[in-house]
C-alpha cells in the first residue's frame, strides 16, 4: 500500500474490535492508512511524538478512538494541526460509553475534535475520506460510488416492502 493518509490511533488494543471498521472501510474506499495503539496516559511521549510527526510523514486525518477517560483524541488535536476525529469507545472501564462520549465531544473553545457516535469508528472512516476526498478525484469518486450503492439498497428494500406488504408485524421477506 502507499503513503499513509489517515492515521486511525486508539488508547488500547482492546480498542481494536471497534476500530477496526474504520480501517474495512477505508480498504474498501482504497485510501491508504495506517493502524497503531497510542495511549495518552500509558504512553504520553508516544503520543506527542506521533502528533508532532504525522504531518510530515504525509499524514492528513488522525482518527482516535479510547474509553472511558477518554483524552487521546483530544490530546492529540492539541498537539496537530490535523483533522482529527474522535471515536468514543465503550471500553470494559466506561460506565455506559457516556463518559468515552463527553472526553471526546466537549472539547473547549480553540480545539475541535470531531466527534462520532459511541463506537462509531465506521463512520470515522468514511468521515476522513471525505476529508481527503475534499481535494483528490479518485477518493470523491470511490465514495460517490458507495452512497449509490448505498441509496439503491434502500431503494431496493423499499420496493420490496411495497410490493410483498406488510404482514402483521414481519416485513415480507
Ligand atoms: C482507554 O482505556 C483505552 O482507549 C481503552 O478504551 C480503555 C481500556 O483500556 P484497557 O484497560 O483495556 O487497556 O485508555
Amino acid at each position: 500500500m502507499s503513503t499513509p493518509k489517515i492515521g486511525i490511533i486508539m488508547g488500547s488494543k482492546s480498542d481494536l474490535s471497534v476500530m477496526a471498521e474504520a480501517a474495512s472501510i477505508l480498504e474498501e474506499l482504497e485510501v491508504p492508512f495506517e493502524v497503531t495503539i497510542v495511549s495518552a496516559h500509558r504512553t504520553p511521549h508516544r503520543m506527542m511524538e506521533y502528533a508532532e510527526k504525522a504531518r510530515d510523514r504525509g499524514i492528513q486525518v488522525i482518527i482516535a478512538g479510547a474509553g472511558g477517560a477518554a483524552h487521546l483524541p483530544g490530546m492529540v488535536a492539541s498537539i496537530t494541526t490535523l483533522p482529527v476525529i474522535g471515536v468514543p469507545v465503550k471500553s470494559s472501564n466506561s460506565i455506559d460509553g457516556w463518559d468515552s462520549v463527553l472526553s471526546i465531544l466537549q472539547m473547549p473553545g480553540g480545539v475541535p475534535v470531531a466527534t462520532v457516535a459511541l463506537n462509531g469508528a465506521k463512520n470515522a472512516g468514511i468521515l476522513a475520506a471525505q476529508i481527503i476526498g475534499s481535494t483528490d478525484q479518485t477518493v470523491a469518486g470511490k465514495l460517490q460510488t458507495y452512497k449509490d450503492e448505498m441509496r439503491e439498497k434502500v431503494e431496493e428494500a423499499a420496493q420490496k416492502i411495497e410490493i410483498m406488504g406488510y404482514k402483521g408485524g414481519k416485513i415480507g421477506f
